[in-house]
């Protein structure tokens, strides 16, 4: 080693031994644009189900082994101890058998329910009872106690969970506790109460606004989103990129549904094949029925029902369906929108910058 190479080296062990880091070293702080470290990514359904019904005999739900019996996703880009479908995003199958109840707990961290399969569970989300059936959206907002129970006879119940936590436990705000005492929590107010107060766009009782961080109404039922998205197909054009696309809206402030998550639906008709676009923000998609695939930075990505599919941040993406498609997707753009982070781009096709994209876009028919 030359003296200056000596010397050189000497410099950035001395200054990593002061705990401090040459900023002309790193390079993500001259980045143009984000270093994206979240997989384009899916989760079948074809091979978790069975993982799922393995989980029932491996653990006992509601004991000191399992609070929930729950797989939750890692996205294969993240480091080794994160967990997520996005750096951000939370997303898990959570499986319920016929009599067996998840104790009420509750935690900082917010969660949305998408039903997939079964019925006969109920969640109790502050004193509430709210029936699960399935393609119902159900919230359980930052620190409101919740529990499952399954009172029906034969089928399993599963269901997608989508939560914040990753980005709570970054913001260390990650706080939780179990109900005191009891399994179960109280009920205390009769079922449908939230619905008939905040579910019609006109509020009953508009006192008991809960502010403006979550949605006072804790169910969307399939009906009213599926019904709504059926009403667009009837009178508009599909969007070119997105089809024809709902938002699930917190009916106290008019904002999405979580001060954390927002929440879509998404009815891409038979045939479609969207443009381009990318986004800051990350998403999960859930395919509530229909078949396709993806083009997601450059990876193709095939999926059929009940399938999960990791979006990463500002990642150029495209889908494409034969039949009628409906995916329900989460969003993390609440978390970007109130400091102006939010950049998209819409294009009419590939820029020629994704040569890798394009070539895999071509090549995928459809
Ligand atoms: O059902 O309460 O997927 O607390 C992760 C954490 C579900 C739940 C998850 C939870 C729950
Ligand atoms: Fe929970």
């Amino acid at each position: 080693m030359t003296e200056a190479a000596a010397e050189h080296a000497d410099f950035y062990e001395d200054v990593a031994r002061l705990n401090a880091v040459p900023l002309w070293s790193l390079a993500a702080s001259t980045s143009p644009e984000p270093r994206v470290f979240e997989q384009p990514h899916v989760w079948r359904w074809s091979d978790l189900y069975p993982q799922l019904l393995r989980a029932a005999e491996v653990v006992e739900v509601g004991t000191e082994q399992a609070e929930r019996r729950v797989l939750t996703f890692k996205n294969p880009g993240l480091p080794p101890m994160a967990v997520g479908a996005t750096q951000t995003l939370v997303a898990s199958l959570q499986i319920l058998l016929p009599g067996e109840t998840a104790p009420a707990h509750r935690h900082t961290y917010n969660a949305l329910r998408f039903i997939l399969s079964g019925s006969g569970c109920f969640t109790t989300v502050e004193g509430e009872a709210i029936p699960m059936n399935r393609g119902d959206l159900v919230l359980t907002p930052h620190w409101k106690w919740h529990d499952h129970a399954h009172d029906g006879q034969n089928e399993p119940m599963v269901w997608m969970d989508g939560l914040d936590f990753p980005f709570v436990l970054n913001l260390r705000s990650a706080f939780y506790e179990d109900y005191p005492g009891k399994e179960s929590q109280a009920v205390t107010r009769r079922s449908g109460e939230n619905v008939a107060q905040f579910g019609g766009g006109i509020v009953g009782q508009p006192w008991r606004r809960d502010g403006a961080l979550f949605s006072p109404l804790l169910v969307y039922s399939w009906d009213a989103a599926r019904g709504a998205l059926q009403r667009l197909q009837d009178t508009t054009e599909a969007d070119p990129w997105d089809g024809y696309m709902i938002e699930y809206l917190n009916t106290a402030s008019g904002g999405h549904v979580l001060a954390t998550m927002a929440a879509y639906l998404h009815l891409l008709p038979a045939g479609f094949r969207s443009r381009p676009q990318r986004r800051t923000p990350s998403s999960v998609f859930c395919v509530v029925s229909g078949s396709g695939f993806s083009v997601v930075a450059g990876q193709k990505l095939e999926w059929s029902e009940r399938d999960i599919v990791a979006l990463p941040g500002w990642s150029w993406h495209e889908h494409v369906v034969e039949k009628d498609t409906v995916l329900f997707r989460m969003s993390d753009v609440p978390m970007l929108e109130p400091f102006g982070l939010v950049r998209e781009q819409r294009a009419e096709r590939l820029p020629a910058s994704q040569p890798e994209q394009q070539q895999v876009a071509a090549g995928a028919g459809g």
